[in-house]
């Protein structure tokens, strides 16, 4: 473990999980704050005016939403590992794929839940149906094992997180491709270590 002034801010059971696992998987040390949901305290307020879970500070710095805690992270501590350098190729696909789960999976999953009529051609949103989105991630990740290929990059924990919580609500389709993804991902220590924190108050 190496010692770090990274705080994260959670609550269990939440997408903390992608945060958490993040800092798992950069071997990083960390005492987290857990922020109550039900009454969001003011002081929380302070660092995350949306109030959602999770945000991390780091030495007075604050970063919420998952995908910019996921990029921040990765910059910070393992530039050039997980996170392909800017003079990289891979760095492209990386951003792109970074923040897909909430630009494309997210939307798509809620409008589904939420029965919006889809006009053809789907002009007008910025993403495609869920299947359309299943789709997409089952491709880019055929062969795989990850989504640049052999390499496991913080992409793989933004994406992997969110999948995670997906297949285990059933919230997305079954698809072989992204089941397999799910469960070499889930052999990850980093991503146990992770789960059992959010999931199982350790
Ligand atoms: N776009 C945010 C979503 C965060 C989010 O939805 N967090 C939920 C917990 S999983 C939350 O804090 N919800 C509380 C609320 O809606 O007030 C991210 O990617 O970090």
């Amino acid at each position: 473990m190496i010692g770090s002034d990274v705080v994260p801010y959670r609550a269990p059971a939440t997408r903390s999980f992608t945060a958490l696992w993040m800092l798992e998987e950069l071997g990083l040390a960390y005492r987290s704050v857990i922020v109550p949901m039900k009454d969001r305290p003011a002081d929380y307020l302070a660092v995350n005016p949306s109030g959602m879970v999770p945000s991390i500070v780091d030495r007075g710095a604050v970063v919420s939403e998952c995908p910019a805690i996921c990029l921040y992270l990765a910059d910070r501590f393992s530039y050039g590992d997980l996170a392909p350098r800017i003079e990289e190729r891979e760095r492209g696909a990386y951003l792109a794929w970074m923040v897909f789960a909430t630009a494309q999976r997210e939307p798509a999953r809620a409008v589904r839940d939420l029965a919006v009529p889809i006009k053809p051609g789907n002009w007008g949103m910025g993403w495609r149906d869920l299947d359309g989105v299943v789709k997409v991630l089952a491709d880019a990740l055929s062969p795989g094992p990850f989504l640049l290929g052999e390499r496991f990059t913080a992409a793989d924990v933004m994406i992997g997180s969110t999948l995670a919580m997906g297949l285990h609500t059933q919230e997305l389709p079954a698809h072989p491709v992204l089941a397999s993804y799910n469960e070499r991902l889930a052999a990850r220590p980093a991503c146990r270590k992770a789960s059992a924190i959010n999931w199982g108050g350790g």
